[in-house]
């Protein structure tokens, strides 16, 4: 990636709760909290959690519904001011493939605005199909392009292999890391398109790639797929710049014009406690700053959810209608 660091995201972007408003959030989610079987993998909890989610503010239902009719050029939506207790939180989980099981606040949190935007969803080979995960730094996994790495960690759409990857990825920022800079960087196809010559344009929108899936998901062949689908004028995005491999020499020359043109438009976003970002995972790639853990407890920590629009297109995917796609 570029030396140069993208500009911030604009401050004006999103939502600030107002005190009242986060103090009604507070208790929404201390009820679901406590509602049984305080686990956030049963499904009784997300049943009692998506009843709860239509008592969120009414802003924030809004702003929610706004964005999904269109998530606007940037692809994101920021709610800040949420609920999080940075002082009176855990240490920083620093085991490999972390997850939330039991309910918390911030799970909750996450669960209720996530659900208020649509489906949560998770994948059985990745974090087991824990349905609110833990994006922290993983010792020895430094330089993993991964969630538990610590290095710069490329631009992608989440789970780009996928066929049933998320329409949205929820971060939810617990603590931020030891200076207050790490930052996730977020960049739109809406925004890099008018960068793009037409026959780069032409060569993204033909299957001429292959995105790798991690080890995890064991899947079989790679299909060959499109960078660009849909409408041309506005079309959606698939990549992942450390996975897509392009399958041509011309391929390759675009695949390259591509996250140029990305990392222009690019801006950061470096999330605080009690801010939560959704990245629309068709139309916005994301990545992060390097930074350096410490591993004492009081490292970066976001919660992540993916979510989808649809849960009847991925029906015969989700064993005994559980959330968790096979
Ligand atoms: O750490 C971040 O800000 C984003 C990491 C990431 O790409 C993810 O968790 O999906
Ligand atoms: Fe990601």
């Amino acid at each position: 990636m570029t030396t140069v660091l993208p500009a911030p995201v604009e401050a004006t972007v999103g939502l600030t709760l107002t005190d009242r408003e986060r103090r009604e959030v507070e208790e929404l989610a201390e009820a679901l909290t406590a509602a049984s079987p305080r686990l956030i993998d049963e499904r009784a909890w997300m049943d009692t959690a998506r009843r709860l989610s239509n008592s969120l503010p009414l802003r924030i239902r809004e702003e929610v519904r706004q964005y999904r009719h269109d998530p606007g050029v940037g692809g994101l939506l920021i709610l800040r001011n949420l609920p999080i207790d940075a002082e009176g939180l855990p240490d920083t989980p620093a085991v490999p493939d972390s997850v939330e099981r039991t309910a918390t606040v911030p799970a909750s949190v996450i669960s209720l605005i996530s659900l208020s935007l649509g489906e949560v969803v998770a994948y059985r080979a990745e974090k087991f199909g824990a349905l609110v995960q833990n994006v922290v730094p993983i010792p020895g996994r430094e330089e993993s392009q991964s969630n538990a790495g610590s290095t710069l960690l490329e631009l992608h759409v989440e789970n780009a292999f996928h066929p049933h990857r998320p329409d949205y990825v929820g971060l939810l920022c617990l603590r931020n890391d030891h200076t207050g800079t790490a930052g996730t960087f977020v960049s739109s196809i809406r925004r890099a398109l008018a960068l793009l010559p037409d026959d780069v344009r032409e060569v993204l929108s033909a299957p001429r790639f292959a995105t790798e899936p991690p080890p995890s998901f064991q899947a079989g062949e790679t299909p060959r797929h499109p960078v660009l689908g849909g409408d041309p004028r506005d079309p959606d995005i698939r990549v992942d710049f450390h996975a897509t491999h392009p399958l041509d020499e011309e391929a390759a020359g675009a695949l390259r014009q591509l996250r140029t043109a990305l990392l222009d438009v690019a801006a950061m976003l470096v999330l605080q406690p009690g801010e939560l970002a959704f990245v629309d995972n068709r139309v916005a790639v994301h990545g992060r700053t390097s930074f350096r853990p410490h591993y004492d407890g009081r490292d970066r920590w976001l919660h992540r959810t993916f979510v989808h629009l649809d849960h009847r297109r991925t029906t015969g995917h989700r064993p005994g209608g559980g959330l968790v796609l096979a």
